[in-house]
């Protein structure tokens, strides 16, 4: 065998090996055998000392040549398994622009939010104006100026949160949102019509019908010449939008220190129309909410002649007032965030 075709050989080997090759690991691991310092055509070079000198040229050009060519070959190779491989990852990272998205849901307003909307645009209409005011509030809004004095036994009734006031009078978290009858009749002259949405706190323990953070709406009417006939009349306008034109109204007496007199206003049960059900536990009645005759202290209190102007306040319990509307037995519902309750809600609102 000539040195030449040795080489010939082992370039033939060569090739066939790296055609074999068929990741590019595999094609580090045939560099190291045939290429490398020690790779099998590197070391054809030492046998040039062992030739006849007039051979020892073209043995050395044919060497060179071949680590030349297998050189391209492996840079070709190199090549083509990297455009494979990013092929493979572009198809497996493909992204099918065919398919269908994911949808988005819809979301949709909370059962409160909806009946306090509700209620202030029935009170809308009637002329009344909503206003908001603060949650945490001054005892002396929400307590003495509506006629409950520090030391009155009626201001135990509101089991309070007290709030550290730093020393600028005794602070509380609002019990009611009667407060903004004050706050109300304090920044504006007669006549007054305003409903009051918005969140209250009492110190209670949590069950089927309390909870410590619920809403409430407040309603205050005051002009000259306003009746209790008024305030009977706009309450049974307000609860026959609400639960139906069929309903009968009753209205009872009942004590609030800010009013004189107080009452407890009730529809007949909307639910058995009267006959007695689980809602009106067998009365065929169902209590509403508190109301009356604004009291001439509080009126007084807050700079307004008594001789000359009446009128009336309400409050009401909205969330209890979807209660009885959905025959709803647990208040807790409301805002323990059940998806599937607030779905339930939303299919059945009217
Ligand atoms: C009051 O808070 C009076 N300020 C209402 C009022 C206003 C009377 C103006 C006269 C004139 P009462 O404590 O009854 O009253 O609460 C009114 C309504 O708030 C209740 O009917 C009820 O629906 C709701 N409510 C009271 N406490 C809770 C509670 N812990 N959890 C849920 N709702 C409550």
């Amino acid at each position: 065998m000539t040195a030449q075709q040795g080489i010939d050989d082992l370039r033939a080997e060569a090739v066939r090996a790296l055609e074999a090759a068929g990741e590019m690991e595999a094609t580090r691991q045939w560099y190291r055998e045939y290429l490398g310092d020690k790779g099998s055509v590197s070391l054809l070079t030492r046998q040039i000392g062992t030739l006849p000198r007039e051979e020892r040229k073209a043995f050395g050009e044919a060497v060179n040549a071949a680590k030349t060519e297998l050189a391209a070959l492996l840079a070709e190779k190199q090549e083509r398994l990297d455009t494979a491989a990013l092929n493979d990852r572009i198809l497996a990272e493909a992204l099918d622009v065919t398919l269908p998205g994911r949808p988005v849901e819809r979301g949709f307003l909370h059962p409160t939010t909806r009946i306090v909307r509700e209620v202030c645009d029935i009170f809308g209409k009637m002329g009344f104006q909503t206003v908001e005011g603060p949650e945490v509030e001054y005892a002396k809004y929400n307590f003495d100026m509506l006629n409950i004095p520090a030391d009155h036994p009626a201001r135990d009734v509101w089991d309070t949160f007290h709030v550290d006031s730093g020393g600028v009078g005794e602070i509380v978290m609002r019990t009611h949102t009667s407060p903004m009858q004050v706050r109300t009749m304090l920044s504006q002259k007669p006549p007054v019509r305003v409903v009051v949405p918005g969140r209250c706190y009492r110190y209670e323990a949590t069950d089927a019908t309390h909870l410590a953070m619920f809403y409430q709406i407040e309603g205050l009417a005051v002009d000259e010449g306003i009746t209790l006939a008024d305030l009977k009349g706009t309450l049974t306008e307000f609860a026959r939008q609400m639960f139906g034109s069929a309903r009968k109204t009753r209205f009872r007496c009942d004590f609030f220190p800010f009013v004189e007199p107080g009452v407890d206003f009730g529809i007949d049960c909307p639910i058995c129309g009267g006959k007695g059900c689980r809602v009106c536990k067998q009365t065929g009645w169902i209590e509403l909410l508190g109301a009356g005759m604004v009291h001439p202290r509080v009126l007084e209190m807050a700079g307004y002649d008594s001789t000359k102007y009446t009128g009336f306040a309400f409050g009401m319990g909205p969330e209890r007032l979807t209660m009885l509307r959905y025959g709803l037995s647990d208040i807790r519902d409301f805002y323990t965030n059940d998806v599937r309750w607030l779905r339930q809600m939303d299919a059945a609102w009217l």
